[in-house]
């Protein structure tokens, strides 16, 4: 173990020597004009990003890691392109500032100038403090950050209207929360759709090798190996909201493996020549990716590597009973450690994601390097094209219900996240046969009539997809809207009549549509289960749903047992879990914070609710939670959720008395 972590300690510690080397590569000037960060503040000592990127050992005393994020309207392939070119995959220390993505130019939105932005690597226990300065110019913001369970802090957790105030132009908001769970996360905006445009980077949170179940399996799990994938247009995201007739619907152009890429324009048979993302191994050698899907639309991403399997060995923070696959289907939100055996013959092979559904119909995807010492530049194969894959192996979380069972068998060559097991023993209260407090949330759309949207003084919430018809995101009929103060800070400034849940609707509700702050309360310590179903399977979608402040175990993923019942809904998924046809595992169900609802299927999931707060519960792709498929799980009263911090920030509606005109 220990030669093992010293192992890893040496290539980081040539990794820092890269780094410092290119930091040092005549960049001296614009170092010269920079305000120094003062680490040490009073009684307290900071770290710096880079000193909280080390092994991480048992008994050795936390840090307080340090980070300054700088929001700001900019430019890929815009002017600072005219001074450098990035060359290699690097977002722990900022050096160049030209921001490449797949070489064309457009509008984006960037944390330090950097795509993805600042990394956070640190070790379980940690402090992160980090200041965010939103200098975008009429936008406000907020930072979620991804997987970390925010125990004692919920008002930490980055929400707009939910657990803080938007943070506005030109201001500083300064987060501090405990790395209390290791794992891969990531932190994104979580206002409206500024992820899609580039608001998104790696938290990774490692623990001492011995308190990995699977570390005898990998050699090394260092920065170089962290990998963010993420969809992306050559329009700003507003542009798709609500949606354009001429360029119908919100599908992503392009795909960027760890902020690079390359693009061919289709009319021009142009290819751009922007660099890709690069990652180096050695032959013989074991090595932990860490893999965070970052995709903002409906398209599941397909991650293969020519002639390697990957090994996964966790998913969302959680450690998992290692399966190997050729093919790991991931969706937004989620992310997927593995290890790849860099044990074929010195070479150079390629990384490709896949993006499917409806990224099929224009053939989206992207290129990475797997580049062994020794080996070339470049592969010496072809890129393969769209149609033509890489091995048939192992799909892992495939989007159809068909092939979904509670089993560890694969169904058709596919698994999916429900086949997965738990690598350590599952606290058997969460396992109990009848859950505390149980909810159905059939999850879909609402197709308004043009009519019922297009009238004076009616403002639907709503966005228009590929079909030229305007639709609402549901969960139980319900399309979430913010409430116009946060629950955390001020549930007084709330009026009560717009806070809702299925058994207590707004007098104007109509039964098949409402728009209202959606809160589902549980009491602390409940076993909690939900039911989730698609209800509409024509739209072919799998929602990937994610939890804020706790993990869940999958409990069961699926497609309706009875062929007799071909649409799931409020009545028939109570019908058929009364009929005992919703079929559940009880045998080490993995935890993960993002699974999907397998189109035309449902998913069961179960967490103990320990961690008081007011934790969202949502579908991961942008454009649908922002038009509604959201809920909020309250979990404890109002006296058992942590206060927020004295000063924290206030805001909400103004609307004072008229008063008559003084004579
Ligand atoms: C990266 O760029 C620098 C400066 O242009 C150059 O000296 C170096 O060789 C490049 N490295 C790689 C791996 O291409
Ligand atoms: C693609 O090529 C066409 C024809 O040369 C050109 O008009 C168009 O601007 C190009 N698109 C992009 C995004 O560069
Ligand atoms: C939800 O809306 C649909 C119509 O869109 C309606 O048939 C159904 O009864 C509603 N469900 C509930 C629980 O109100
Ligand atoms: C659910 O679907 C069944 C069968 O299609 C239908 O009869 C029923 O009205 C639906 N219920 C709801 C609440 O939508
Ligand atoms: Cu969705």
């Amino acid at each position: 173990m220990i030669s093992m972590a010293l192992n890893r300690f040496a290539v980081l510690l040539t990794l820092l020597m890269i780094l410092a080397s290119f930091a040092n590569a005549g960049h001296g000037n614009r170092r010269m004009h920079k305000a120094p960060i003062d680490y040490s503040r009073g009684h307290v000592q900071l770290s710096t990003p880079m000193e909280c990127l080390r092994p991480c050992r048992e008994n050795e005393p936390p840090k307080i890691c340090y980070y300054h994020f700088t929001l700001e309207i900019y430019s890929a392939q815009g002017l600072a392109c005219s001074l450098c070119t990035p060359n290699m995959t690097n977002d722990l220390d900022d050096t160049c500032q030209c921001v490449t993505a797949d070489g064309v130019e457009r509008t984006i939105l960037t944390v330090n100038r950097m795509l993805p932005g600042p990394s956070i690597q640190v070790c379980q226990g940690d402090k992160i403090v980090i200041d965010v300065k939103n200098l975008m110019q009429g936008m406000e913001t907020s930072i979620h950050w991804h997987g970390i369970y925010q125990t004692g802090t919920p008002y930490q957790d980055g929400v707009p209207f939910v657990t803080q105030c938007p943070i506005a132009t030109g201001l500083t908001h300064r987060y501090q929360f405990m790395a209390t769970n290791q794992g891969t996360h990531f932190w994104h905006s979580h206002d409206a759709l500024q992820k899609m445009d580039g608001l998104y980077g790696s938290l990774i949170v490692r623990e001492p090798p011995q308190s990995d179940p699977n570390s005898h399996l990998y050699d090394y799990d260092t920065p170089s190996t962290v990998m963010l994938i993420s969809d992306w247009s050559h329009l700003e995201a507003t542009e798709h909201y609500p949606g354009l007739l001429d360029t119908p619907g919100q599908t992503a152009e392009a795909v960027l493996i760890h902020g690079r890429g390359q693009w061919i324009n289709q009319t021009s048979k142009v290819r751009t020549t922007s660099p890709l993302a690069v990652y180096t191994v050695k032959q013989g050698k074991r090595y932990r990716f860490r893999m965070i899907n970052a995709f903002c639309t409906v398209c599941p991403a397909e991650l293969s590597f020519q002639n390697h399997d990957m090994t996964v060995i966790a998913s969302d923070g959680e450690h998992l009973q290692p399966v190997s696959a050729s093919i790991l289907t991931s969706y937004a939100g989620e992310r997927y450690d593995f290890i790849i055996d860099a044990s074929q013959a010195v070479g150079t092979y390629w990384i490709r994601v896949r993006a499917v559904g409806e990224c099929s119909g224009p053939a989206v995807q992207q290129y990475g390097i797997l580049r062994y010492e020794g080996g070339p530049d470049l592969p010496t194969s072809e890129q393969p094209l769209y149609s033509q894959s890489f091995a048939q192996g192992l799909i892992l979380n495939s989007a159809s219900s068909n092939v979904c069972s509670t089993s560890t068998q694969p169904i058709d060559g596919n698994l999916c996240a429900s086949g997965f097991r738990s690598a350590l023993p599952v606290d058997e209260e969460i396992l109990k046969s009848v859950p505390d407090f149980k909810f159905y949330l059939p999850s879909g759309f609402v197709i308004f009539p043009n009519t019922e949207v297009f009238t004076p003084n009616t403002y639907l919430q709503y966005y228009v997809p590929p079909q030229p018809v305007a639709i609402a995101s549901v969960i139980n009929n319900i399309s979430f809207v913010s409430p116009p103060a946060p629950l955390i800070s001020q549930r007084n400034h709330i009026p009560l009549k717009s806070i809702c849940n299925g058994e207590n609707l707004p007098k104007n509700c109509d039964g098949s549509y409402c728009a209202c702050t959606h809160v589902l309360s549980v009491p602390l310590n409940a076993v909690v289960e939900i039911v989730f179903c698609d209800t509409v399977p024509q739209s072919g979608l799998s929602h990937p749903f994610h939890l804020h402040g706790n993990a869940f175990r999958i409990i069961g993923m699926g497609a309706s047992a009875d062929p007799s019942v071909t649409v799931l809904n409020a009545t028939t998924i109570r019908d058929l879990d009364r009929r005992g046809l919703l079929v559940r595992n009880f045998d080490q169900p993995p935890a993960k914070d993002t699974a999907i609802i397998p189109s035309n299927g449902y998913l069961i999931t179960r967490f103990l609710a320990n961690n008081p707060g007011y934790w969202l519960y949502h579908c991961h792709f942008v454009f649908h939670s922002i038009t509604g498929m959201e809920v909020v799980i309250q979990v404890g009263d109002v006296i058992d959720i942590p206060p927020v911090p004295r000063n924290f920030p206030t805001c909400g509606d103004y609307l004072p008395k008229i008063s008559p005109i003084s004579k």
